[in-house]
């Protein structure tokens, strides 16, 4: 199947180039899983990356939260991860002024230099959709900036006059590939698919089999049943990264992910 087929509006309205880029992954591996690789070695993350990378469009990153990082460790794991044509997205929740965030993707990590994707709150205003792509040009790379219009914590500060404020302003930013939804209640996903309507992308973090709470506020909601309500990419890290065996469990999710999509 082509993705244009398999994605139907989606496609057909896609501006960003990573959006395309995305759901041609996305098509050929037959998953609209991301993993997020919340591990805290490298080591670890060479494992999981080796072991699921065949069952996953995406790699969600948190460069920062890695024991032994080192720049050359990690020039060789995004390596394995091209090797595996997995689109790399450093979850750095970007927050500050324009300039800053431009900056920010440089500096020790150079976000700039490997990421694909990004994670960006829309609260100091519209121009750090414009810093974040800048540092990109700058180094002669293209991206997309996904904004938190929606979180899957519990209790969390993201009010539906906010969350409009973002979905407003991000869909008539060129630089923005689309929104963080939250996977854990559909009925608040298709609220939010109905207000971006069918051209920029949502992602959901909170997603599990196991629905439910899960640690310190985290609440999940059905894999399926976020594609269906209008996720384009499900975002799941423990669901996969703490079973038993995270291959056969990637491969669960990447079905339940691509029958999610034939079906909606
Ligand atoms: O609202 C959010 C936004 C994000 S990006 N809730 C989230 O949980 N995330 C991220 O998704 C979080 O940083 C973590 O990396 C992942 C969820 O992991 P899990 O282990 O709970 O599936």
């Amino acid at each position: 199947m082509q993705a244009a087929e398999a994605w139907g509006n989606r496609w057909t309205n896609a501006v960003l180039p990573m959006a395309r880029r995305y759901m041609e992954v996305a098509t050929e591996k037959q998953s609209l899983v991301c993993l997020a690789a919340d591990k805290n070695t490298m080591s670890g993350l060479f494992q999981l990356v080796v072991e699921v990378g065949p069952y996953i469009a995406a790699l969600k990153t948190h460069v920062d939260l890695i024991d032994d990082w080192t720049p050359e460790a990690w020039v060789e794991f995004c390596q394995v991860a091209k090797q595996h044509n997995l689109l790399i997205f450093e979850d750095r929740k970007f927050a500050d002024i324009g300039k800053i965030s431009q900056s920010q993707m440089g500096g020790i990590y150079d976000i700039r230099s490997w990421s694909d994707i990004v994670t960006a709150h829309l609260i100091s205003g519209p121009d750090i959709v414009d810093g974040l792509q800048s540092a990109w040009k700058s180094v002669g790379r293209e991206g997309g900036v996904l904004l938190l219009a929606q979180m899957s914590s519990r209790g969390n500060l993201l009010t539906e006059d906010y969350s409009q404020n973002v979905v407003d302003n991000g869909i008539q930013s060129d630089g923005v590939l689309g929104f963080i939804g939250n996977g854990s209640r559909p009925e608040e996903l298709k609220d939010l698919r109905r207000r971006v309507g069918e051209q920029k992308m949502i992602w959901t973090p909170g997603v599990n089999i196991a629905v439910g709470d899960g640690e310190m506020g985290q609440r999940y909601g059905d894999p399926y049943e976020a594609i269906t309500a209008g996720s384009d990419c499900i975002i799941v890290g423990s669901g996969i990264h703490r079973a038993d065996n995270p291959a056969e469990v990637a491969e669960q999710y990447a079905k339940l992910s691509w029958q999610g999509l034939l079906d909606r």
